[in-house]
């Protein structure tokens, strides 16, 4: 589908146990993202691909955080990266976000909702969550970046988060969980309660990834009115792709997540994406950098 992509850099990486997501954007643009090449083949391939360059963290998130007040910088950033998030939505392109951390995704979320609210009057966001993790721990203590679901959902922060336009944003039904393998005890009981859909790397073993998503995809263009992916590298096996800050063995492979994307990207509902996560300090094999250019390659629909 022909499409006028635009990369925006979200190099936050306060709110994870390891700040290495940080130098993503930049280092990604260095290593492999060469979108100047990438423009002279739009011909080729059908879309336009645009460098928007970063939301950065200015010195006002920086202080927050120094004086420990990373709730703070999180929201006072995801602030930020939704209103460009959304003026790209309003330009009438279709944003990729690379991180940063997880927690820029309650900016990206946030801001396709939002732009879905005043397109539709009504705002119908379809999510697939592609993680180890599950980021809907709602307890008060532990790293933001695995929280970022539960405060789209205003299920924690609520003090903190109720008058901005980034909680709320989403309904538990409208969720599509997949890679999942280490659930925190209270976010396996929220899933249970809620009835959120989750498609672990058992269903995936069981069924193959193909059938899954086309799943997802085809439940979430029925009911939604837009479909925004979230993708996390830990996703990904971490015994080959150690480029992140939380490795898990046991992941999905390199064709799986491609294939993922591929697919995703194809549907005539798709807003956009987040690719969050990835550390090149600790890509100690240069494994996970092949991967996440492959991925974003594979978003904007570029072959070569
Ligand atoms: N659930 C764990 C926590 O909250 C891990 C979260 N870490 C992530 N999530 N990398 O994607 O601490
Ligand atoms: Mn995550
Ligand atoms: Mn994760
Ligand atoms: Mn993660």
């Amino acid at each position: 589908m022909k499409r006028a992509y635009e990369i925006i850099g979200a190099p936050f990486g306060f709110a994870a146990n390891k700040s290495g997501s940080r130098t993503a954007p930049d280092y990604l643009r260095e290593n492999g993202l060469n979108i100047k090449i990438r423009q002279r083949t739009n011909e080729f391939w059908g879309s336009d691909i645009e460098d928007f360059g970063n939301v950065e963290v200015d010195s006002q998130i920086n202080e927050l955080y120094k004086s420990e007040k990373t709730l703070e910088a999180v929201k006072l950033y995801c602030e930020k990266l939704n209103d460009c998030v959304y003026n790209s939505y309003v330009r009438g392109k279709t944003p990729i976000i690379i991180g940063g951390d997880h927690s820029i995704s309650v900016g990206t979320v946030s801001a396709a909702s939002r732009y879905l609210k005043e397109t539709n009057s009504k705002s119908n966001l379809g999510l697939i969550w592609v993680d180890a993790h599950a980021d809907l721990n709602n307890l008060e203590n532990g790293n933001i970046h695995g929280k970022s679901v539960a405060i789209s959902l205003g299920y924690v922060y609520q003090d903190m988060f109720k008058l901005s336009n980034l909680t709320d944003v989403i309904d538990t039904k409208n969720i599509m969980y997949i890679g999942i393998r280490d659930l925190m005890p209270n976010e396996y009981v929220t899933i249970q309660n809620k009835n959120i859909s989750l498609y672990g790397m058992d269903k995936i073993d069981k069924s193959g990834i193909r059938e899954v998503i086309k799943e997802i995809v085809s439940k979430l263009e029925e009911t939604t009115d837009g479909i925004f992916l979230s993708f996390d590298i830990d996703a990904c096996d971490g015994g080959v792709y150690r480029g992140c800050a939380t490795p898990e063995v046991g992941g999905l492979t390199a064709r799986e997540a491609i294939q993922i994307i591929d697919y995703v990207s194809q549907s005539k509902k798709f807003m956009g994406a987040d690719i969050v996560e990835y550390s090149p300090e600790d890509d100690t094999n240069g494994n996970t950098n092949q991967l996440v250019i492959k991925l974003i390659d594979t978003l904007v629909g570029y072959r070569m």
